[in-house]
């Protein structure tokens, strides 16, 4: 399996979510202009990150990539015991990550697409940083008695993170199960190789 991913974007997750599975992946680090390239374009039309290869198949959205990467390493545990229940609970904190909560860090990142000059707007940066806040409230309660999204560690704790990287850095205060969230999954051992191998530093100290 062969994943392009471009350092620090969602598809980082992916790479975290391979590196899990513990089957043998390869990675290729692109750059933003390297998905608006006729070799990329052809391989994901929307000339987004991520998009996985394996053999002849190609698979574009991260839910999917993650479902296919759990289905291809059932013993991975990626999904929990694999029951109907447990996959239904990753896949439910998979939907957040995926519908609600990144979304509302594109006017952010793609001001221009949202009828802005490019630069985010005072008004739009401060409103999309409320909506960053009020959607990791979610998240905030539900860490408040549990280590990971969906009960145990699954695809969403990988994508979790790197919308917390994100909001990170655009300097939102972390509420107290976050900033404890973060810190366990920074101290992972193949989330750090996995920032190694992509140039990443951590965003928590020690
Ligand atoms: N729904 C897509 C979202 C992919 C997406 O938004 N990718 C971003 C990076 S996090 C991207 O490549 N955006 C285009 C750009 O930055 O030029 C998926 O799940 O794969």
């Amino acid at each position: 399996m062969k994943l392009f991913c471009q350092p620090g974007a969602c598809s980082t997750s992916d790479h975290i979510v391979l590196e899990w599975a513990g089957g043998p992946y390869e990675v290729k680090l692109i750059t933003r202009e390297f998905k608006q390239t006729p070799e990329y374009l052809e391989l994901n039309p929307a000339g987004v990150v991520p998009t996985l290869v394996d053999g002849d198949f190609v698979l574009t959205q991260n839910p999917a990539i993650y479902g296919y990467i759990g289905d291809k390493n059932p013993d991975s545990g990626l999904f929990g015991d694999g029951s109907v229940e447990q996959r239904a609970e990753a896949n439910r904190w998979i939907s957040y990550v995926s519908s609600d909560l990144h979304p509302v860090f594109k006017p952010l990142f793609n001001s221009g697409r949202y009828g802005g000059s490019g630069d985010c707007e005072a008004p739009v940066r401060d409103a999309a940083i409320a909506n960053i806040e009020r959607t990791l409230e979610f998240a905030e309660q539900r860490l408040a008695d549990r280590e990971w999204l969906a009960g145990f560690r699954s695809p969403a704790d990988a994508y979790m993170y790197i919308t917390l990287r994100w909001a990170t850095n655009l300097k939102v205060e972390l509420k107290p199960n976050l900033a404890a969230y973060l810190k366990r999954i920074e101290a992972d051992e193949q989330v750090r190789k996995v920032l190694a191998d992509e140039g990443l530093d951590p965003v928590t100290s020690g």
